[in-house]
């Protein structure tokens, strides 16, 4: 070992030192092996592991501290051991999807194996002290989507460090900016657009990031000379070292079975980054993968025998005992003994997770036996003699509550016209069970805790007599000037964001005002914005991330859908991103203008708030709301809408329009219309007309379409008019599929129509450039017209009479 690496560590501890690692190096691969016969004997369904990766792990977690943040992937479990985040009796109750969060931390095994992540919530929803723990942004199985939030874990530090005041006033957020924010990734996924996306960002922000690509060759099959230029990501990222010419990365390479070297890397990387905030990229090679990717196939198939032997005579935890025996620090004999502990350690913690999982599951199928017996003894049903032995001798090797579930609920249906009191017995055990279950599996999709969106008071907003009236854009940017004023973790950051106060002046003299770290020009890389916002809100500050239209938004799709939607959920509620994405679209002109692509939304961000407000004002009142919240919320404000005068309120900054309330615009008797965004004004329009032929429509503004009309208004709407149009400009089936279903089953409207329910949406197709190719695409206000008649003509064709 280097006297640099040597002089960190004490003489007397030196040994130990070393030894704890090879301990630990070794656990981990023991983990990985027995790990991978409980999936060949059916206890597991998948495993995936970190053999072959942990000597670099053991390394970079010598240098991670309290306060700096892990954006990684499955392979890091000698990371997070050596962190204390985890230990192969977490390992084995993740791999035997045990869903108790006490046993499985990370996702209460909503996730798959080896996807790690660290509480940052409390129970109640407030935020932990984050400074005082080791943090694991939570694991996703896309490759390389931890790399968007890397960019804003990153950046966070910088805005600290700018900003002392700031820093000062967020201690469980921050030491001084001084918190690195560490990234892994596999050499293959390195592949990926998002990785670059993220390296450029990062390198622009120069922000304190340290990205070690774990480098073994493979993408599962697929080898290096087919996933990278030159077979070598290092190599082609030289371009991004910092020199003479520019600010940059530090970029080394190291072989993953030198642990003095591993050392010395991580510990230069970590002077960088916490000093000086420059980022580096350690390129990790000759790693290997002892038993190949994962459970589902044997790496013989593509690896060949001259690689096979090599990973065996590389193999890093082998190299290190070569290199502790050699250097004299331990004998041979003093390894075997560890490694013969290990292994003990490594079973005993095996067996207490299995008994721990099945021990609650096993009580449940005593209850449901007696159950079965006794309804056995009243009816005479041959099959439950069969499910008793099956679910009995199930119980020997491993049992799910599905085993027995399936089989109640059927039963159930089998005695539903005896009259035993059994039945009830079962029916109540069914309902518990279910119950629980909903409990461990169905639950913190969204935050239901004090911190919820939902629970911020309305504030109506306020006007004079002689209120003015002012395009929407000046209500948008005086109440932004009033939100930063208010809120000093108050961020927006996108495309022309900065200097120009965006493309449609909506933060005119922000930048100005409050600087350039907090009001920002990104580059154009929509899926890094996003998470650059996703980053930022998980270390406590209050990102607005510009999309700047609606349409571009899909560059930035998979980081919502993947990680902000499902990181509540997937977290079990333990990390949760009150993250803004400010973005505008429906109609304008022009294909990539005018979408209003609202069922892909919706369906790809439950878990996330969707605000679709009519006008500025209203956008505005979102805005305010969320910014009270910790939730994560899309809001769309209307292309055409900027220049549209409305009133200024008089309390500007403070007025809030509360999420899942719908607003009714316009009353009437004959038919309810159900709109929002853009297509809410030509509905408008559309009622003065209807209502000179003398139909009288009460049109509803949905305002937000996730949470989608809490307390069931339009239903009651229905009930008097009980006939129902619903207007958008999505595809035909696209949102408003979405708004009928809500309507029609959740809110039970069915009942009370006396006429088909229907909606009016967009042509299939993207909307045509130009007044013609909108007004020929898009539903206008005389196709409402005429939607509108058509029901009503349907319904009294004397009152009526056909139009054409
Ligand atoms: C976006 C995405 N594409 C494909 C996969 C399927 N997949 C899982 S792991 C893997 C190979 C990853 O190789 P590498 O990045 O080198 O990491 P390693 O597993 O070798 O550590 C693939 C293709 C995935 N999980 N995510």
């Amino acid at each position: 070992m280097t006297t640099n690496a040597k002089d960190k560590i004490s003489k007397n501890d030196f040994k130990k030192t070393i030894l704890a690692d090879y301990r630990l190096a070794a656990e981990v691969r023991e983990c990985g092996s027995q790990g991978r016969r409980d999936v060949l004997s059916g206890k597991g369904t998948f495993g995936i592991f970190g053999d072959g990766k942990e000597l670099a792990q053991i390394a970079l977690a010598k240098v991670f501290r309290h306060g700096d943040f892990r954006a990684g992937y499955y392979r890091d479990q000698a990371l997070m051991t050596a962190l204390g985040q985890y230990s192969p009796k977490h390992m084995f109750s993740a791999l035997y999807a045990d869903p108790e969060l006490e046993r499985e931390p990370s996702s209460g095994s909503r996730q798959m194996m080896n996807h790690f992540g660290t509480r940052f919530l409390n129970d109640d929803g407030s935020w932990r002290n984050l400074m005082e723990q080791n943090n694991s942004t939570s694991d996703m199985a896309c490759l390389a989507s931890q790399f968007p939030r890397l960019v804003g874990l990153a950046q966070a530090s910088q805005v600290y460090r700018d900003n002392p005041e700031l820093a000062k006033n967020k201690p469980g957020f921050t030491n001084g900016g001084n918190e690195i924010a560490f990234a892994t990734i596999g050499n293959s996924s390195c592949a990926e657009g998002h990785f670059w996306e993220a390296v450029n960002a990062i390198g622009v922000l120069q922000v304190p990031a340290i990205i070690s690509i774990w480098d073994d060759g493979y993408g599962i099959s697929v080898a290096n000379d087919v996933q990278m230029t030159k077979s070598d990501v290092s190599a082609v990222l030289s371009g991004f070292q910092r020199d003479s010419k520019g600010a940059g990365f530090d970029i080394i390479k190291v072989n993953a079975w030198d642990y003095p070297a591993l050392i010395e890397v991580y510990e230069k990387a970590e002077k960088l980054a916490r000093e000086k905030h420059i980022p580096s990229i350690i390129h990790v090679v000759e790693m290997t993968q002892p038993t190949g990717h994962s459970t589902s196939g044997s790496h013989e198939r593509y690896k060949s025998k001259e690689r096979m032997q090599w990973e065996k005579d590389f193999d890093c935890n082998l190299k290190f005992r070569e290199w502790i025996v050699e250097s004299g620090i331990a004998t041979k004999e003093e390894i075997a003994t560890i490694d013969k502990e290990v292994v003990d350690f490594v079973k005993v913690q095996k067996k207490e997770a299995w008994s721990e999982f099945q021990a609650p599951i096993k009580e449940e199928l005593k209850e449901v036996i007696s159950i079965f017996n006794a309804i056995s003894a009243q009816v005479n049903i041959p099959e439950i003699a069969d499910w008793i032995k099956d679910l009995n001798q199930s119980a020997t090797f491993g049992l799910f509550r599905r085993n027995f579930m399936s089989k109640a609920r059927i039963l159930l249906g089998m005695i539903v016209n005896e009259n035993i009191p059994e039945k009830a017995t079962l029916r109540n055990f069914i309902n518990r069970i279910n119950s629980e279950n909903y409990e461990r599996y169905n639950t913190k999709l969204y935050n239901e805790t004090a911190t919820s969106a939902l629970k911020v008071e309305q504030v109506k907003p306020t006007y004079d007599s002689d209120s003015e009236e002012v395009d929407g854009r000046i209500i948008l940017r005086d109440n932004f000037h009033h939100m930063f004023d208010a809120i000093p973790e108050a961020m927006i950051f996108g495309e022309d964001v900065g200097k120009i106060g965006g493309v449609n002046q909506g933060v005119e003299g922000l930048q100005d005002k409050f600087g350039e770290i907090r009001v920002a020009d990104t580059g154009i890389r929509e899926a890094t914005i996003i998470g650059q916002g996703i980053g930022l809100s998980l270390r406590g500050l209050k990102p607005i991330a510009e999309m700047q239209y609606l349409d571009y938004v899909i560059y930035g799709f998979q980081p919502m859908v993947d990680d902000i939607a499902s990181l509540h959920y997937r977290t079990h509620g333990g990390q949760i991103t009150p993250l803004i994405i400010r973005t505008r679209g429906h109609r304008l002109e022009g294909i990539w203008h005018s979408g209003s692509p609202m069922g892909m939304l919706l369906n790809g961000i439950r878990g996330m708030y969707l605000c679709v407000p009519r006008d500025m004002t209203r956008a505005a009142g979102f805005y305010n709301t969320l910014m009270q919240s910790n939730d994560p919320a899309m809001v769309i404000e209307c292309l055409n809408g900027y220049r549209i005068k409305e009133k200024l309120p008089t309390n500007i900054g403070e007025f809030r329009i509360p999420l899942g309330k719908v607003e009714t615009t316009r009353d009437g008797s004959d038919i309810t219309l159900v709109s929002y965004g853009s297509t809410w004004r030509i509905v408008m329009d559309a009622t003065e007309k209807l209502e000179r032929a003398g139909v009288s429509c009460e049109v509803i503004d949905i305002q937000t379409l996730v949470p989608f009309d809490l307390s069931h208004d339009i239903v009651e709407s229905v009930k008097k008019t009980n006939r129902l149009l619903v207007i958008d400009e999505d595809v035909p089936g696209g949102g408003t599929a979405y708004i009928l279903q809500k309507i029609v089953e959740e809110q039970d409207a069915y009942n009370y129509l006396d006429s088909e329910p229907q909606t009016l949406a967009a042509k299939a197709h993207r909307p045509p450039y130009g007044a013609d190719g909108d007004y020929f695409t898009k539903p206008s206000s005389e196709d409402v017209f005429e939607k509108v008649y058509a029901i009503m003509h349907e319904a009294n064709p004397v009152k009526f009479p056909p139009l054409y």
